[in-house]
Formats: structure tokens, sequence, C-alpha cells
């Protein structure tokens, strides 16, 4: 899947040989044929020692039925430098200041609670798990801005099925990665770390649902959530945990981190609803980020425009309860 990008680095830039192995050692076995199609040099490049950050890596994707077409994508530069991630600092641009002290190689993901049996993937066969599609999104946040995004990933049912879940198992939790002497900036809020999302074991097996590795065909920037994140677009953007390091499948309602924060505020189903509002503001437009700051303002769309494929999974609930 991950396939070699900029030919340019200068010679000066390569990794000696000796290091090179010791990488080698650290990736043993794990990236298999995904990685052939890389260099030595590029390989050693890719993998930074500190953090082994593959950000900017180019993957390999196919193009996907799922893609909402027709609108202009938000900048790479306005996707990767106006984000939340409280793990990293509260303010919109910290995170690309922050996160690349986020250690995204080795990485795994723990599956628990109504399974078959426990199990831990890891990330280079979860990359392998099925092709990875390219997918254009629009992001909503619940602060009322939005963006869209052309995601790389596939559909998180896809993930789901593999982890056996029981019957039994009614919700689904995601718990982000949390080391606070890696993220010395969560401190700085009240949340309980770690993150933690969830939905109703229907909304996650929605196709929609992504599991998702990159944008803009390539490996996700730690920023926006590297190397494994959920995107859920037709709910406000806090659904979509970051970093995710562990799947719990569980009969009830798990607890969620913006819930907890402020119940009154943040409900559990956070689908993007105009008629909804914030107790503290509109939910009814929208700023979609980019360059002509006011011209941008716009009507939000009720499930973010995804109510032809989503409405169904809420059929006589209450939405107005059910925030
Ligand atoms: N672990 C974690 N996941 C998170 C957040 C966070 O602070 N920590 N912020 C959420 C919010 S509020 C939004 S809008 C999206 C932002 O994703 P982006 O920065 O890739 O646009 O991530 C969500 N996932
Ligand atoms: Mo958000």
């Amino acid at each position: 899947m991950l396939i070699g990008k900029r030919p340019d680095i200068p010679s000066s830039a390569i990794t000696p040989k000796d290091q090179y192995l010791n990488r080698r050692r650290f990736l043993r076995g794990a990236v298999a044929t995904g990685v052939a199609a890389l260099g030595a040099e590029r390989l050693a490049e890719v993998f930074s020692p500190r953090t082994g950050a593959l950000a900017g890596t180019k993957l390999e994707t196919v193009k996907s039925p799922l893609t909402t077409t027709g609108e202009e994508l938000t900048s790479l530069e306005d996707i990767t430098h106006y984000n939340n991630y409280y793990e990293f600092g509260v303010n919109k641009d910290e995170p690309a200041k922050n996160a690349g002290v986020l250690p995204t190689r080795p990485w795994t993901v723990r599956v628990e609670g109504k399974v078959k049996a426990p199990k831990t993937f890891d990330i280079e066969a979860l990359l392998k798990l099925r092709p990875l599609e390219d997918r254009v999104y629009r992001h909503r946040c619940v602060e009322a801005w939005s963006m869209v995004i052309p995601w790389v990933g596939y559909s998180l049912s896809e993930f789901i099925n593999q982890c056996e879940p029981l019957s039994t198992a009614k919700y689904v939790q995601f718990l982000s990665y949390y080391d606070k002497h890696v993220e010395k900036w969560a401190s700085a809020s009240t949340i309980s770390w770690p993150y933690s999302e969830g939905l109703r074991m229907d909304e996650a097996m929605n196709p929609l649902a992504l599991l998702t590795f990159g944008l803009y065909g390539e490996v996700l920037p730690n920023q926006d959530g590297a190397p494994i994140r959920i995107v859920v677009p037709w709910k406000y953007g806090f659904k979509s945990a970051k970093s995710i390091v562990a799947v719990r499948f569980l009969d009830k309602q798990p607890p969620t981190t913006w819930n907890d924060q402020a119940q009154s505020e943040y409900g559990f189903y956070s689908n993007v609803n105009p008629i909804v509002d914030h107790p503290r503001w509109s939910q009814k437009t929208e700023r979609r980020i980019g360059k002509a700051f006011y011209a941008q303002r716009r009507t939000t769309l009720m499930f973010n425009g995804y109510g032809d494929q989503v409405a169904s999974l809420y059929k006589g609930m209450d939405l107005k309860k059910y925030f």
C-alpha cells in the first residue's frame, strides 16, 4: 500500500546503512509487500527514528462510489493547520506544531469486550485488510465550521467484521492514544483522558463510517489523527476519534468525552442537524474554511447531506431528545 514519494530527497538526507538495518529489525515482518515498493533509503527516511512518522507517504488507493462529488476540496494547508486535537493543545494551530511527537510506529489496535475473542491488530495488517479508497466527505464541526476532505480508508464495517463481535454487542467505543508525557498539552483542559467516542452498532456498520488512514492520497498527518482514526461524516466532527488504540464492543452506551464534559451541549448521537441548535449557538449555517472568510457562510444540511444513506437509522427517534 505504501508507495515512495518525494524523489527529490537530497543524498545528505539518506540515513546510513547501519541505522537502516536497525529500523529494519524494528519493522520486522510488519510491512511485508507494501514496503517492498520503497527503496531501502526511502524506507529509512520515511520512518523517522523518534516518532516513526510516515506523514506524506503516498498510499495506493482505488476510487469509491461513496465519495461526495462536486464540492471544492478544502486545501491541504487548512486541513492540516486548523485542527481540533486537544491532546496537542486547545488552539486550532497547536496540533500542527505539537503532534510531531506522536509515536505512530509501532502501532496496534486492541479489540475487546463483547467479541468472540479479544485480539490485537497491527497497523500494517490493517492497512492491507481491504483496498484503500479515496472518499471525499463533508466534515462539519459542532463549532459551526466545515471543510471538504479527501480521506483515504475503507468502511469501518470491514474492520468490525474481522473483530467478530457477539450478538450482544450493541455499541462500539473508540479510545484514542494517550500518554501524558507525550501529550503534555492535554492537562491544560479538564477532559479525562483518553479521548473516548462511540457509535451504536448499526451506525458503525453503515458503509459511510470510515476507518481512515490518510488524506489527499497520503498517510494521515499526525495532527489529523495518524496513524488510524474514525470518520463519521453525518455527525459532528468530535464523534470521529483520532489516533485510536482500542475498540471496545459493549452491550451499553459507552461514556464519551464531550458528553461527559457537557451533557446538555453534546449528545451521544450528535448527528448534524440544522434544526437542533447548540444551547449557545445556532447550527443552521456553517462557515466553510477557506480563503474568503465571510463569503463562505452556507446552510447546514440535515445529516450533513448524507440523509439518503443514514436517515433510516433514526426512524421513529425524536432527534431533539436524542441530539
Ligand atoms: N483524540 C481526539 N480526537 C478528536 C478530537 C480531539 O481533540 N482528540 N477532536 C475532534 C473534533 S472536535 C473534530 S472537529 C475532529 C477534527 O478533525 P481534523 O482536525 O482532522 O479536521 O476531530 C475529532 N477527534
Ligand atoms: Mo469539532
